[in-house]
């Protein structure tokens, strides 16, 4: 497998974008006043992640009791994908995955420590900005922190706005925030002494005025405003609703539990859900904005989750069946703590109120922006642009032959899925040639039934996925 380098790749993709008119439809005139041409047919990119969201969580994806009716209307005049896939079952790996087009076996960052991003490692939002895209990321990033070569403005990002560091992100009421290179002051104070992490980020707050996710949603509409003339790329990290893990079982912390508080619920769950409908509001907000500006036929929005729901902070997933029928959360690699929600709306271009099953991932991203940009994807990355699918020509979409995840944490875990088979290996740091529990989608979409010993062939071919989907990692090895 080809891996080119940044510089080079950047290089050759200059050459591609100039010479991309003739070949693609999206693209338009070639040559110098490329960008200019081309941008009336490119669509904005707005894409929206929530953090630890499940795939019951939703109204559109049967949730019954937390209200999501702005998310359930991008899904009513958009396409949403039952079969779609975060990049890992805890956050930063599923990020770099969402980043750099590659899944676990191969991404730099495989699990959640500090490891950043290099300069050799190859963005999406590079790969839109060189393409002419005025790029944006608001909300948590995760993979780099200050002074280090992970940063989101040295990865392709022109302007930033939130947290660079994952526990720092774990607290909604910090004293401060990024933006770009400079800290911003908040007016919240926070007891760093409480989550037993002395000067660590985190901690919690003892004086709260500003709520992080507030701020954020307020910088997204300022973002689509200052950008309006685009093409824009805004990746809008969310960071509802993970916990506040240093919180005890307070940690779903919002500034209200309407419209839940008169509920006869645990305050943790009625937090959750007073979260997660806050998150809708602001979502329908953008949308107003996008309607208002005169955007919203030419931006794409995508909605998704970057790992299953957690039980941390006082939360319960089973409380609201937040993973839906999947088993699992966040941490496992059943489908509960990979199969996310993803919701995708462009008006005109993508038919409203579809359903695709197509088996999709987050490591997909990056090909699917090359391709609407009209550049060509990198070379050995391992996603495939949905493109076809979205814009309704599914017998032009190319399948992947598997899909894999590895997971560093509670002894090490290994999954493939291939069509309708899901096969899960546990404790593969003490027994990395284990067996396999394997599990027909198809009929048993909750993994109930490890059909293995029936089907000895199909174990055997996902064992062989399992080694060579893989290459090795200093920071994240298998035994
Ligand atoms: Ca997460």
């Amino acid at each position: 497998m080809v891996r080119q380098t940044r510089r080079e790749f950047i290089k050759l993709m200059g050459l591609t974008v100039a010479s991309a008119g003739a070949s693609s439809l999206l693209t338009g005139c070639a040559g110098a006043g490329r960008i200019a041409g081309a941008r009336k047919n490119r669509p904005n990119i707005i894409f929206i992640l929530a953090d630890d969201l499940g795939y019951g969580d939703l109204g559109c994806y049967g949730q019954k009791t937390i209200k999501t009716p702005n998310i359930d209307k991008l899904a009513e005049e958009g396409m949403r994908f039952t079969d779609h896939y975060a990049g890992s079952t805890v956050c930063a790996p599923s990020r770099c995955c969402l980043m750099t087009g590659f899944h676990t076996g191969h991404a730099l960052i495989r699990g959640n420590a500090d490891v950043p991003l290099r300069p050799s490692d190859l963005t999406v939002a590079e790969l839109l900005k060189k393409a002419g895209y005025r790029t944006g990321i608001i909300g948590k990033w995760g993979l780099g922190e200050a002074d280090s070569t992970g940063i989101p403005n040295k990865q392709g990002f022109d302007y930033w706005f939130g947290y660079l560091n994952q526990r720092h992100a774990h607290n909604y009421y910090p004293e401060y925030l990024w933006r770009n290179e400079e800290k911003v002051e908040l007016k919240n104070e926070v007891n760093h002494v409480i989550g037993g992490q002395d000067r660590t980020p985190g901690g919690v707050a003892t004086k709260r005025v500003d709520y992080s996710h507030d701020l954020f949603a307020a910088e997204a509409l300022r973002f689509v405003e200052q950008n309006k003339n685009g093409p824009f790329f805004l990746y809008l990290a969310l960071t509802i609703p993970h916990a506040n893990n240093e919180a005890g079982n307070k940690g779903m912390e919002v500034p209200s539990l309407e419209p839940y508080a008169d509920k006869d619920w645990p305050e943790p769950q009625k937090g959750h859900a007073a979260m997660i409908t806050r998150m809708d509001g602001d979502v329908g907000r953008l949308m107003a904005k996008l309607k208002g500006l005169g955007l919203d036929d030419n931006t794409l929005v995508m909605f998704t989750s970057d790992n299953g729901p957690h039980k941390e902070g006082g939360g319960d997933p089973e409380f609201f069946n937040s993973s839906g029928p999947l088993r699992g959360y966040k941490r496992a690699l059943y489908e509960g703590g990979i199969r996310v929600p993803m919701i995708a709306r462009w008006p005109g271009r993508i038919k409203a109120g579809s359903v695709s099953n197509h088996v999709s991932a987050f490591w997909d991203f990056l090909p699917t922006c090359c391709e609407l940009v009209g550049v060509k994807a990198p070379e050995g990355i391992d996603g495939i642009s949905m493109v076809p699918t979205l814009l309704g020509r599914p017998g032009e979409q190319r399948e992947h032959e598997y899909l894999y995840w590895e997971f560093h944490e509670q002894g090490k875990r290994q999954a493939v899925r291939m069509g309708d088979w899901k096969g899960v290996r546990q404790n593969v740091a003490e027994n990395p040639n284990g067996p396999i529990e394997l599990y027909n989608l198809k009929n048993d979409i909750g993994e109930k039934n490890n059909v293995a010993v029936r089907h000895p062939g199909i174990v055997t071919k996902i064992e062989a996925y399992m080694k060579a989907a893989r290459t090795p990692s200093e920071h994240w090895p298998l035994p």
